[in-house]
């Protein structure tokens, strides 16, 4: 029951929960009077607790802020000037579809590209009723891979031939050694309670060091040494770091002899055989900065502390060859004997993403899924299976991740599929969070029709033609699951939709007859509520929508490849040889020199050693922030002013060009500009740069951006495997 429909005057307390596409998912109390949220709390239940964060605590000023989009409007400026006119759902609706139409006609449905994103992490009202409908009216173009950690992808199925790599959380407890490699889940969340661990971590003594171009708030409160390092050499440390322990006797042979295949022609790239250059903690400093003695230090103590547990946050593989240093991460933890152990780790990647991509053991019933796209050239399913990536690797044309911007603007021209006429927006603030943006907006121009379902007047927004308003969880019911001990979360409506906004399912429902689809769906939310839970462990659905949340207990921690560690013959690992392929057999295949069979570093384009660095001498990193998710929350002024948003430079780097604590500052490159405060710490190394990711772009009349989007300095230019480079730009930083 929706808390409104309550008696006048009679407060009621709806549990949910939030899910905002930063991984976590936390218990919300929504306290509801008279059809009004007055008050927020969150978990007050059994631990683990599932608390929320300021942003969900604020989630109030979110649903009722002043600029939440209102009723349905069609663009009558400029497209891109955010110019609108209100208009009827009725009228809305029937240009949508009429579009739809025409353009199918006309050129097909594979000029239809549909992009959606994480919005709120929910399984029934994500971007998936839209996909249905396009999929029943003919299918859809779109992209291939993820935003977040392709590189990652790509190395666990190569290397492990499965995307189910990670231990629960609790399994820190059992280390004796932590190493948060680019993993800072005091912002990037990733999963609720993965820093609640790591407090209990603290406080048992166990050692955690954080290798991090950034002494970000996770090194501060957990870490006892921190490693700066310059972004995107990572590869080369851990290769280094194997270097030390192959010379001094340090790995573990027979663990590399019974589990891996492959170790001795990575022994002999480590070496030097193959190229005659050994790859010591001498020639890592030269390239990533560290100290050699610093990474000899790391490299024993990591062989001779066992169990331990190395965490491959994903940010340093969101670079130009980002795989490479997944890659050498597993590489090190089969050195080491830590996969499958308890208290270590298979340098798993920290984002899953809900825990149904995480654990086998989660399950969810099928809800809104089960149609294919018949453009399915243009879509790959299975989407987590090897052999549906190498179809892309090798290269059908279709854009990954990366390459959007480019697809859009250069068709078939440009080797693509199709020529993409229409562009369908849900749950995405595309024009925002994509690389290279000025390069972007540019891409608007060029097609016929764009909607957006949005809920704010965003720069995704401000990009439609027409602009479809959204709700917010609060307004509907969903399922999701999460959280670094597995959690199923219910997320029960609070209040009836905002003004005349509605969800993605009902603007689908209501778009199908207007396509001429009779049959998109006999279900109501709460049918597909059901059916979702009914295929879950869940095991009381009553108890479940009342309490809002089930949480799984286990006796101990569950460990990604014990059955393959316990019992390589009876179970082995689903690539070639069965086992962990550090020369993998499916890379090899694909004879790409830029994607060497083992592991191995290559310099990124735009790095400190690029004749470019003569004009760009700074690396830019574009860190998640608390504040945000991505671009969400970002207008929502309890969280923005405790957490104000601000480049972050090194005192050194500063005094250079004369920039104080507070200053505003250009940050700059051929891509772009913008403008955005300062903060001078000590706290980023020298010759790197943060301007955290999710801002706003708000370009003047010049094009000058005066919102702070890293984006506008970002090149839209994936690593060789579809990874998205975020973290591959070299900037120049002046005073504004
Ligand atoms: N609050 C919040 N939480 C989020 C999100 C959010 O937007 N807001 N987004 C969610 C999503 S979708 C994702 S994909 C994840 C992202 O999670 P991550 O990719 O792990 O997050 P980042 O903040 O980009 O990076 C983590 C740390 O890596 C460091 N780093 C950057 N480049 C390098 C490098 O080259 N080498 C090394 N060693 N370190 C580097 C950064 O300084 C930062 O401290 O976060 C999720 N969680
Ligand atoms: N420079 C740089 N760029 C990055 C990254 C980086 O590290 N650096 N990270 C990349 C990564 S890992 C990711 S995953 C992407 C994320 O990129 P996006 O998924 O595009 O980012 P969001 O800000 O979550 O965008 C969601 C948008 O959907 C709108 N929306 C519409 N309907 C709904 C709804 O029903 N619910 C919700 N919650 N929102 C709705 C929200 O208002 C918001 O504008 O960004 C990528 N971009
Ligand atoms: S924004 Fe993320 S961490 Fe914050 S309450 Fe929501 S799900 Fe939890
Ligand atoms: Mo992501």
């Amino acid at each position: 029951m929706v808390a409104s429909q309550t008696s006048p005057g009679q407060e009621k307390v709806v549990t949910t929960t939030c899910s905002s596409h930063c991984g976590g998912t936390c218990v919300l109390q929504v306290h509801v009077k008279d059809g009004v949220i007055t008050r927020i709390e969150s978990d007050s239940g059994a631990e683990p607790q599932f608390r929320a964060c300021l942003k969900g605590r604020a989630y109030r000023q979110r649903v009722y802020a002043p600029d939440r989009l209102k009723y349905p409007m069609k663009r009558v400026g400029k497209r891109g000037e955010g110019e609108f006119e209100r208009i009827s759902w009725d009228e809305a609706l029937d240009t949508v579809a009429g579009e739809l139409k025409r353009v199918k006609e006309k050129y097909g449905c594979g000029a239809i590209f549909f992009k959606g994103s994480g919005g709120d992490m929910g399984t029934i009202h994500g971007q998936i009723g839209i996909d249905r409908l396009l999929s029943m009216f003919g299918g859809y173009s779109t992209n291939w891979g993820y935003y977040s950690h392709e590189g990652g992808v790509f190395a666990e199925l190569a290397t492990y031939g499965t995307l189910f790599t990670r231990n629960t959380r609790d399994n820190l407890l059992h280390s004796k050694l932590i190493i948060m490699w680019g993993w800072n889940p005091v912002h990037s969340i990733s999963d609720t309670n993965a820093t609640w661990y790591l407090a209990q971590a603290r406080e048992k003594g166990i050692k955690i060091v954080s290798v991090d171009p950034r002494f970000s708030d996770s090194t501060a409160a957990f870490a006892h040494q921190w490693i700066p390092i310059r972004p995107g050499t990572d590869a080369a440390m851990l290769i280094a770091m194997a270097h030390v322990m192959i010379s001094e006797g340090l790995h573990d042979q027979a663990f590399l002899e019974k589990y891996t295949v492959g170790f001795d022609k990575f022994e002999a790239y480590v070496l030097g055989c193959e190229d005659d250059v050994p790859k010591t903690p001498e020639w890592a400093e030269a390239i990533c900065g560290v100290p050699a003695q610093t990474i000899v230090q790391l490299a024993r103590e990591y062989a001779a502390t066992r169990p331990a547990a190395l965490i491959c946050g994903i940010s340093p593989g969101r670079s130009a060859f980002g795989e490479q240093y997944h890659r050498a991460a597993i590489t090190l933890t089969a050195m080491t004997g830590n996969t499958g152990r308890k208290g270590g780790d298979a340098a798993s990647r920290s984002w899953a993403g809900g825990t149904v991509d995480a654990f086998p053991f989660m399950k969810l019933g099928p809800g809104l899924r089960g149609k294919a796209n018949p453009q399915e050239k243009n879509w790959p399913t299975p989407r987590n299976v090897l052999a549906a990536r190498q179809r892309y690797y090798r290269g059908k044309g279709v854009a990954s991740q990366g390459r959007i911007c480019d697809a859009l603007l250069t068709g078939k021209a440009g080797g693509y599929p199709d020529d993409y006429k229409m562009l369908y927006i849900v749950n995405t603030n595309y024009p925002n969070q994509y690389l290279n943006i000025n390069r972007v907006a540019k891409s608007f121009q060029g097609l016929e029709f764009v909607v957006v379902h949005e809920q704010f007047m965003t720069p995704a927004a401000k990009f439609a033609d027409i602009l479809l308003p959204s709700t917010t969880y609060m307004e509907r019911s969903d399922v999701v699951t999460g959280g670094a001990t597995p959690y199923y979360g219910c997320m029960n409506q609070a209040i009836e939709p905002v003004h005349e906004s509605k969800s993605h399912l009902q603007i689908a429902i209501e778009l199908a007859p207007r396509l001429s689809i009779s049959d998109y769906l006999d279900k109501t939310e709460e049918d597909l509520v059901k059916d979702v839970v009914k295929g879950s462990t869940i095991p009381d659905y009553g108890a479940f929508r009342e309490t809002g949340s089930y949480k799984l207990k286990f006796a101990e921690p569950h460990l990604a490849f014990k059955p393959f560690v316990d019992d390589p013959l009876k179970n082995p690992l689903p690539t070639p040889s069965g086992k962990i392929e550090i020369d993998a057999k499916v890379i090899a295949e694909l004879k790409d020199p830029r994607v060497p069979p083992i592991p191995k570093y290559i310099e990124t384009w735009e790095s400190p050693r690029d004749p470019l660095a003569k004009k760009y001498p700074l690396q830019l990193v574009t860190s998640h922030s608390l504040a945000r998710a991505h671009s969400q929350f970002h207008n929502i002024p309890w969280v923005r002013e405790n957490i104000p948003h601000k480049a972050v430079i090194n005192a050194a780097d500063a005094a250079k060009r004369g920039i104080k604590d507070g200053d505003m500052v250009r940050v700059f490159n051929d891509r772009g500009s913008t403008i955005l405060p300062v903060r001078v710490s000590e706290r980023i190394m020298p010759g790197v740069v943060d301007v955290p990711q999710g801002a706003w772009f708000d370009p003047d009349e010049k094009g000058v951006d005066r919102g702070g989007c890293a984006n506008v300095l970002t090149r839209d230019e994936p690593s060789p495997v579809g990874a998205f480079s975020t973290n591959t730009a070299l900037v120049q930083v002046e005073k504004a």
